[in-house]
């Protein structure tokens, strides 16, 4: 029997486990953490057949292994998998172990930001098409499953969606996709990757198998999304914002176009796309190119986007108070999603910035808030870091000593009617909460005056 072993029993790992055990393997899952929720996950599965340690890592079982299984939120430093390269031990992700046993072309998106969105609206635009359809991986947020649990969707998806964090592409193996997407490239993760090389460099593993019968949606006003994809071999297809119909998908004076063949296929006019933001935009021409490649006709992929709904946490409107707007886009956890934030909207801006401190460079985010952003209110643990460098490129900033909860209060004070009140915090929320979608919750109800 084949002995798969699963570190972690968070999402990936536990659908894992499922898998692993559907397809008859010996199954042992092992997580540090001993909580209530983890204890009911590793309860569950001890009644399908896995054996699962909490608490530890036995680093036997790790070795002897056919197959050790890794989840995204264990950092390559971690010392169990020091441990395991110290003895030569090889360890894969958890979409790659998906990947062995998928059914249906695949459809790979990665990027630094827009790839939920851009995920979501393919799966959107493709059932628009009457493809069937299934979409997982890294979207989170109750937005969609774990990679493991697409394998086991019966009747099995013409075409899947798989949305890949550089965590989960830094393990594939054979993982090869029908058609890959890059949205965007900017830096990101700086608390766990070395450099930006670094962490490009895990994205770069997308076109690692790459052959003449894939297909690549690419970013065409970033250039290195183009760097990223080498000379991998497949089709290359492009969409832009700033650029004209030498790409695949673009904005004829304001219409967003497609020209996959000879012919040009107006789609519709911005203004009528139901989701705030220009990048936004951006992600509607990717997502409008791909469902043109899988067949979706234009007119279909027309009529998919004038019915795409915004997603939870992306600059979504949440309150609107004494002509007061609140956005919360608490999805924006690194700078180049809050300056995207920033950009998008063009009302007078109270900005709530901070949370837990990525490491990035803060200067595109001064350079964004200096002129539009009316007040940036610093928060949280970066909060400090935040305000020095806004200050410095001479944007108007007011220090909060303290958490979401007082950031709110001191916006609701200073607010005025027109302004819009902003959460695009640029950071990740662990300082304070769970995880971003749990700070977007707490604004939301907080903008709603609906907090306890
Ligand atoms: N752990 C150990 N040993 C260690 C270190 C950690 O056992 O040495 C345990 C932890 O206690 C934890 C588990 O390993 O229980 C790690 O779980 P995880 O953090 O990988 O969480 P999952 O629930 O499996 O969620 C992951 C993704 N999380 C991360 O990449 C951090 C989810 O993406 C994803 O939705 C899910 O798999 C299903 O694919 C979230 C995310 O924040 C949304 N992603 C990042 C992003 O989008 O920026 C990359």
């Amino acid at each position: 029997m084949t002995a798969t072993a699963i570190l972690g029993l968070g999402a990936s790992g536990n659908a894992a486990a499922r898998l692993a055990l559907h397809q008859g393997e010996e199954v042992y899952v092992s997580d540090l953490r001993t909580d209530a929720p983890t204890a009911t996950r590793a309860a569950d599965l001890r009644a399908l057949g896995a054996d699962v340690q909490l608490g530890e890592h036995d680093v036997g079982r790790l070795v002897t292994a056919d197959t050790v299984v890794v989840s995204p939120g264990i950092p390559p430093d971690a010392p169990v998998l020091r441990t395991l390269r110290a003895r030569g031990v090889r360890w894969i992700s958890e979409p790659e172990y998906a990947f062995r046993f998928l059914h249906g072309a695949l459809i790979a998106v990665t990027g630094t930001n827009g790839k939920t969105t851009t995920c979501v609206l393919t799966a959107h635009l493709l059932r628009e098409g009457r493809v069937q359809v299934a979409l997982g991986g890294n979207l989170g947020g109750g937005l969609a499953p774990a990679a493991s649990e697409l394998p086991l969707l019966d009747p099995a998806p013409e075409w899947v969606v798989l949305e890949m964090s550089s965590f989960q592409l830094a393990d594939i193996d054979a993982f090869r996709p029908d058609i890959g997407v890059v949205t965007t490239l900017a830096p990101d993760h700086l608390d766990r990757y070395p450099s930006v090389q670094a962490y490009y460099a895990d994205k770069a593993r997308l076109f690692e198998n790459a052959d003449s019968r894939c297909r690549w949606v690419l970013n065409g006003d970033v250039p290195e999304v183009e760097s990223l994809a080498g000379d991998a071999p497949g089709a290359r297809y492009r969409f832009s914002l700033g650029r004209g119909p030498e790409m695949n998908a673009y904005l004829a004076n304001e219409v967003l176009t497609l020209r996959v063949g000879e012919k040009e296929e107006p789609l519709l006019p911005v203004s009528e796309l139901p989701l705030l933001g220009r990048h936004n935009v951006a992600n509607a021409l990717a997502a409008a190119l791909v469902a043109r490649l899988v067949g979706v006709t234009a007119v279909e992929i027309a009529q998919g986007l004038r019915t795409a709904s915004p997603l939870p946490h992306r600059l979504e409107a949440v309150a609107e108070d004494a002509g007061i707007l609140w956005v919360n886009d608490s999805k924006a956890t690194n700078v180049a999603a809050a300056v995207s934030a920033i950009l998008s909207l063009d009302r007078p801006l109270l900005l709530l910035l901070g949370g837990k401190d990525k490491g990035e460079d803060l200067a595109p985010l001064a350079r964004a808030a200096r002129g539009r952003v009316r007040v940036a209110i610093c928060y949280g643990a970066a909060g400090a870091r935040i305000a020095d460098a806004l200050e410095d490129a001479g944007a108007p900033v007011v220090r909060v000593d303290g958490g979401l909860n007082l950031a709110v209060e001191v916006a609701r004070e200073q607010a005025q009617e027109g302004d819009v009140v902003l959460l695009a915090p640029a950071c990740s929320s662990f300082d304070e909460f769970e995880n971003y979608e749990d700070r977007g919750r707490r604004f939301t109800l907080l903008a709603r005056r609906e907090a306890a």
